[in-house]
């Protein structure tokens, strides 16, 4: 897979890449990462990329010549690249738009700096908008970084061999369980005995019930999407009769819940 990053700070991206899974990937091809500078398409002397806004207001606005120049440039060698702003303002990203992403063999991710970019760029060179999360960068860099690892880890050989990308589809949209390595006992603190006991329906029992549990305290949310088997209808029951502590972070009440995944009961 192609990722072609549009910026005006390229050597932002040579380290992050350069290390660990991302790294190996690029070493054996699975993905090919470029940055180009908008800078280096502009044609006046002093090579401007940005301007006042007009109407006035605070800041700069990317000019859009440049960033034209350099889209039509990378569409020029590939017509199917699809191409992505970073903005606040776009889709909030998601495990399933890294999916649909992952898919794709060609990403150009634009990367703004100052107040954006004129308007004019996302009608007419921006397929899709994504945002990385309510909050406000300095420059949609590092909101692409975070994309291309997203995606990069669900293309295949990318995690290695043994390793799928994508939690077990039984796990998905739940918070992960609790993990522990050695020591057993850490200051007093101990490894839940189930996962030394070699009983692997119990430890699965374990997991998922703690998955359900972590899900419902930090983000209840999550559970709406959440595929429930009658098994986990009944561990959210034992879950709730055990009315885990109310941190503050519930958005469901349990009624709630309990009126939205009623088990049906069968009718004589
Ligand atoms: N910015 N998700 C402003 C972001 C951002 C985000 C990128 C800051 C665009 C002009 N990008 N520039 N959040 O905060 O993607």
């Amino acid at each position: 897979m192609k990722f072609d990053i549009l910026t005006l700070f390229p050597d932002m991206f040579s380290s992050p890449f350069q290390e660990s899974i991302l790294g190996k990937a690029i070493e054996k091809g699975l993905i090919q990462i470029r940055t180009i500078n908008i800078r280096d398409f502009t044609t006046d002397k002093h090579h401007v990329v940005d301007d006042t806004p007009y109407g006035g207001g605070q800041g700069m606005v990317m000019k859009v010549e440049p960033i034209a120049r350099a889209m039509e440039w990378i569409k020029s060698q590939e017509p199917s690249a699809w191409t992505i702003y970073l903005t606040p303002q776009g889709k909030p990203f998601n495990q399933e738009i890294a999916r649909d992403l992952s898919s794709k063999s060609h990403l150009v991710l634009l990367c703004g700096r100052y107040e954006g970019v004129d308007e004019r760029v996302r009608e007419l060179f921006a397929d899709e908008e994504i945002s990385i999360g309510d909050y406000v960068l300095t420059g949609g860099e590092l909101a692409a970084m975070v994309i291309i690892d997203a995606v990069s880890r669900l293309l295949p050989g990318v995690l290695g061999s043994d390793r799928s990308a994508e939690e077990d589809s039984f796990f998905r949209s739940l918070l992960e369980y609790p993990q522990y390595t050695r020591p057993f006992n850490f200051r007093g603190s101990e490894v839940p005995e189930v996962l030394l006991s070699g009983n692997h329906s119990a430890i699965s029992l374990w997991r998922r019930k703690e998955a359900l549990q972590r899900t419902w305290i930090r983000r209840p949310d999550l559970l709406t999407k959440a595929h429930l088997s009658s098994e986990d209808k009944k561990l959210m029951e034992e879950i709730l009769q055990n009315n885990p502590k109310d941190d503050g972070r519930l958005r469901m009440t349990d009624k709630e819940f309990l009126e939205k995944n009623a088990q049906k009961k069968p009718k004589g």
